[in-house]
């Protein structure tokens, strides 16, 4: 079924095109038609260094999540990540 994409605000995927954790945790994204930005670590090595900076570990897929209050959250694990996104979706089937 086709239908609207919906922006995940706050949210930014670190991630590497060939990294099959990563692909999984895309897949995940285009099945529950959630978009947020792609930072892809190989084409952009300043992405590189924001992950090391922040997340302080040079590991993909990352989901980097902030809240209202500016905190911030790196989640590592592709199978943590794709049933945040489930929760977020509100599809945890
Ligand atoms: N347990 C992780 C494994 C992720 C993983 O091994 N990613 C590889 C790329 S495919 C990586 O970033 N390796 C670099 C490293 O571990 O330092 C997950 O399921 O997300």
């Amino acid at each position: 079924m086709k239908g609207a994409r919906r922006r995940l605000e706050g949210h930014e995927l670190f991630y590497f095109s060939t990294c099959p954790y990563c692909i999984r945790v895309r897949l995940a994204l285009r099945r529950l038609k959630l978009e947020i930005p792609l930072k892809n670590i190989l084409t952009h090595p300043e992405y590189n260094s924001e992950l090391l900076a922040g997340g302080g570990e040079e590991q993909v897929p990352c989901l980097r999540i902030e809240n209202e209050q500016g905190e911030v959250r790196w989640m590592y694990e592709s199978g943590d990540i794709v049933r945040y996104l489930e929760r977020q979706s509100g599809n945890s089937a």
